[in-house]
């Protein structure tokens, strides 16, 4: 949660239309409003819009007064904004939040805001969203929209909170101004308590003492502090948790304390609404699993919203956040534009995210050529800009090029997607007896001079099935849970293995073109330990009785 001063939301109903031809600025701004829909949403996702591809057309009005600040958490896949009939800005990208600041005259008006939505795919190596990639291209506006009246000629921007000692309860503040470069006084409150008061310029920073009792944040007590910032009228509040991490001999440790991670890759997606899941099913989805004993979620493949990231703050779960980018080829990882928004897109994740406790890792570019020289430059770049913004957190991506990969040495964790008994296997009615010695191999490759010091996850395994299917064989729920059994046993018992996130939570929509259906069933990526309505499968119940009895 981020609230500021004089903020209002812009969800709820907006006038739409949906167009297949090109339109030029003032088309778009004077077209005709033929439908309503709601923000967030996405337009493609149920009813007369569904698979179609275009250019989505959302306007409303706004009531507003002087200089504003417009935010949109996350669009997709690309967007166009209008003001009074005039572009302000663009969004190139998907699940990245943007914002744009707006001068208008200081009596109260009101304005048109004009949002045109893309969700084409472009045909260039720079393009952000590929129709390769393995889940479903919804248009619309995903996240929340806020608008900002910004009193001052400065106001605040954002605020960064960096742990520093547990067991002394520090930490360090970073305060980040925008707008003119003119000196203001700023107070930092924590728990309701003036902590830190200094006169900055543009940027700033205090080492805080968090007033007593200043409790540690763990998966087990997830304690929060309030923290609030003030200069002149304007306030940022949110909340920060009281953690380290580290990151050496083979182990990640919270507090000192090494971790085991179990849990799952998880699509911030549902069926009747694509990526703007409701609040109340995302909740569910983070409450699923706590209550089943796990403590891992890895965002895949892209920034997680505000709101999944709060519950885990408050929940307790550990969290793997990244950057948008599904097997990338390299060629796309040559093109200097994509890697550029890549970076970018990183660097905008990790300033928007900083502060949630939950968020243990940054993670980007899930599955790319990591087998070649342009694989390795552009995850050199993310890594440095990931480690520029911040260096309390360790730095991965998931590969999926298993000794081929030539890039183990640039994160700070291993990861690694496999599917032993799925894919690559020779073809025999089960294969789930793969799992074991693949991931014994990988075990002693991973503990070789080399790779030894750095954790080790399994950031990807599973096997699909459709439920109902309890043929036994492939597609069954029998042999899905034969798969994850296998898995957990490894994984519970190793030394060397420092998690794994399942693939997947649950089933997650992707295409249902004629190439797509082969392998993906009704159009979905169908190996969710529940389904895309979250009816557990047998693997769901296995991974619940597993966690039980280790508990
Ligand atoms: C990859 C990929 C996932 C998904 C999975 C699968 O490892 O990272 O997004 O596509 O394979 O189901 O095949």
């Amino acid at each position: 949660m981020k609230n500021y001063a004089n903020m209002q939301t812009l969800n709820g109903l907006w006038d739409f239309t949906f167009v297949q031809a090109e339109l030029s600025d003032t088309e778009i701004c004077n077209i005709a409003m033929t439908d309503i829909v709601i923000v967030p949403g996405c337009f493609d996702a149920a009813s007369k819009f569904f698979g179609k591809r275009g250019t989505g057309i959302y306007r409303r009005e706004v009531r507003c007064s002087g200089k504003i600040q417009l935010e949109f958490q996350a669009i997709g896949l690309r967007a166009r904004i209008f003001w009074d009939g005039k572009p302000v800005a663009t969004i190139p990208w998907a699940f990245t939040p943007q914002s744009v600041v707006i001068d208008n005259p200081a009596e109260e008006a009101c304005h048109q805001l004009t949002v045109a939505v893309e969700n084409t795919f472009e045909q260039s190596d720079s393009a952000m969203y590929h129709p390769f990639y393995d889940f479903y291209a919804f248009g619309g506006i995903y996240r929340n929209v806020t608008l900002r009246e910004l009193a001052d000629t400065v106001w605040l921007d954002r605020i960064q909170v960096t742990p520093l000692s547990v067991a002394e309860g520090t930490a360090d503040v970073a305060v980040f101004l925008a707008g003119a470069p003119e000196a203001r006084p700023v107070k930092i409150y924590i728990d309701d308590i003036l902590c830190a008061e200094e006169t900055i310029t543009g940027s700033g920073n205090a080492v805080c003492k968090v007033p007593a009792p200043a409790a540690p944040w763990t998966p087990e007590n997830p304690v929060l502090h309030k923290i609030k910032v003030c200069t002149g009228n304007d306030f940022l509040e949110t909340h920060f948790g009281l953690r380290t991490l580290s990151w050496n001999d083979g182990q990640l440790k919270l507090n000192g304390t090494p971790l085991k991670l179990i849990g799952y890759c998880r699509h911030d997606s549902h069926p009747e609404t694509g990526y703007a899941i409701s609040e109340s099913r995302v909740l569910a989805d983070m409450k699923l699993i706590k209550e089943q004993g796990c403590n891992f979620v890895r965002g895949s493949h892209y920034n997680q919203s505000e709101f999944l990231l709060d519950c885990c703050d408050r929940l307790g779960l550990l969290v793997w956040n990244e950057s948008c980018g599904w097997g990338n080829k390299e060629e796309q990882c040559a093109d200097p534009v994509f890697v550029q928004k890549q970076v970018e897109q990183s660097a905008i994740m990790v300033q928007e995210t900083y502060n949630h406790p939950s968020i243990i890792m940054w993670g980007c570019m899930n599955e790319l050529a990591s087998d070649t020289p342009a694989g390795r430059n552009i995850l050199e770049q993310i890594f440095k800009k990931f480690r520029e913004l911040d260096q309390s957190r360790p730095v991965t991506f998931a590969s999926n090029r298993r000794k081929a990969d030539i890039c183990y040495d640039l994160g700070d964790i291993i990861s690694t997607n496999i599917y032993p008994g799925w894919y690559d296997e020779e073809i025999h009615f089960d294969d789930s007896d793969q799992v074991l010695p693949c991931l014994k191999d990988f075990e002693e490759y991973f503990s070789g001079e080399e790779f030894r010091n750095k954790p080790w996850i399994i950031s990807e395994i599973g096997a699909a099935a459709i439920i109902g299917d309890h043929s036994g064989g492939r597609w069954s729920e029998e042999y899905q849970a034969k798969i994850i059994g296998n898995t957990m046993d490894f994984v519970l018992k190793s030394e060397r293995c420092t998690g794994t996130a399942l693939w997947l939570f649950a089933n997650a929509n992707t295409y249902f073109d004629a190439i797509h259906v082969m392998t993906r069933p009704r159009g979905f990526n169908n190996k969710g330990l529940l389904s895309e309505y979250r009816a557990p499968k047998l693997a769901w119940h296995l991974v619940s009785q597993i966690m039980k009895q280790k508990a």
